[in-house]
C-alpha cells in the first residue's frame, strides 16, 4: 500500500478563493489520476478569504480521506501566497499546485512529476488554448502579449511564465520562495525569473487549456487592472535583476 499519510512522495496544492462550487469535483479528479500512478501524494487545499462554504467543504474532504490536507485563513492571503503557505506546509519531497478550476487537465501532472524525478528541479506547463471565441480573446490576446514580453525582458527558458500548474522539487524552491516579493498573479512570474536566475534546471511542457463553464464560478482575475499590474510589475522586476543579477 502507498503510504499516503506520512511520508508522501508528492504534495499537489490546490489554491482556493470561493470554489464551493467545483472544489470536491477537483479534488475527486485529482485523486482520480493521482491513484492510477506509482506515487504516493498528499492534497492541500490551500483556501483563504472564502466567504461561500469553501473552507466547510475543504474541512469536509480533510475527514474524508487521509491524503486531504486543509489549510484555512479568514483573511484573504493571495494565490501566490497561498500556494507559498501550501508548499512551507507540505510533506513531498515534490510539490506543485494547479489551479482548481483545472483549466490545466489533471492528467498533465503526473507528466509534470515525472520530469521532477527524472532531473528538473522546476517544470510548468505552456498553455496552447483549446477553446477560442470573442470574449476569450480578451483573456488570449493580453495573455500572450504578455508572455512574449516576459521573454523579451528576461530571454528565461520558461516562455508563459504565468500558468496556473507548476512542480518543483522541493528542497530547491524552499530558499526561493523567501526571494519572492509578489502575494498575488505575479508570484508565478517572479518565481519562474528568479529561479531561472539562482540556477535551477528548468522544463515547460506543452498542455492544452480549457475555458471551463461553471454556473456559478467567478473568476478572480481581473483582466485590465490585471495587465497594467503585470506590465508596472515586470518592468520593476526587470530593474531588480539588473541591480541583483
Ligand atoms: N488561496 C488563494 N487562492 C486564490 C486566491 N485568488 C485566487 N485563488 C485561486 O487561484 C486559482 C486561479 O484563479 P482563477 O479565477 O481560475 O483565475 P484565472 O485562471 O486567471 O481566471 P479564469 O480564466 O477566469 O479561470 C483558483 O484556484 C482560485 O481559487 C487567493 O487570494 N487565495
Ligand atoms: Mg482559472
Amino acid at each position: 500500500m502507498k503510504s499516503e499519510v506520512y511520508n508522501p512522495e508528492v504534495s499537489i496544492i490546490l489554491p482556493c478563493l470561493n470554489e464551493a462550487e467545483i472544489l470536491e469535483d477537483s479534488v475527486n479528479q485529482i485523486k482520480k489520476v493521482m491513484d492510477k500512478t506509482k506515487y504516493s501524494y498528499e492534497i492541500i487545499i490551500s483556501e483563504d478569504g472564502s466567504t461561500d462554504g469553501t473552507d466547510k467543504i475543504a474541512d469536509k474532504l480533510s475527514k474524508k480521506y487521509k491524503n486531504v490536507i486543509h489549510l484555512h485563513s479568514d483573511k484573504r492571503l493571495g494565490r501566490g501566497k497561498g500556494v507559498e503557505k501550501g508548499i512551507k506546509a507540505s510533506k513531498g519531497q515534490v510539490v506543485g499546485f494547479i489551479d482548481a478550476d483545472l483549466q490545466t487537465s489533471p492528467e498533465d501532472i503526473p507528466k509534470l512529476i515525472d520530469e521532477i524525478f527524472k532531473g528538473y528541479d522546476f517544470v510548468t506547463i505552456r498553455r496552447y488554448y483549446f477553446k477560442k471565441g470573442i470574449g476569450y480573446c480578451f483573456r488570449v490576446i493580453p495573455s500572450i502579449s504578455f508572455m512574449f514580453l516576459t521573454k523579451l525582458f528576461f530571454w528565461n527558458p520558461v516562455y508563459d511564465t504565468a500558468a496556473g500548474c507548476k512542480f518543483f522539487k522541493k528542497d530547491k524552491i524552499l530558499p526561493i520562495l523567501d526571494k519572492i516579493k509578489d502575494n498575488h498573479w505575479f508570484w508565478d512570474t517572479e518565481i519562474c525569473i528568479i529561479s531561472y536566475k539562482e540556477g535551477l534546471k528548468m522544463k515547460e511542457i506543452p498542455s492544452i487549456f480549457y475555458k471551463r463553464e461553471f454556473e456559478e464560478r467567478k473568476s478572480k482575475a481581473k483582466v485590465f487592472e490585471s495587465s497594467i499590474d503585470y506590465l508596472v510589475k515586470l518592468i520593476k522586476l526587470k530593474i531588480r535583476i539588473l541591480r541583483e543579477y
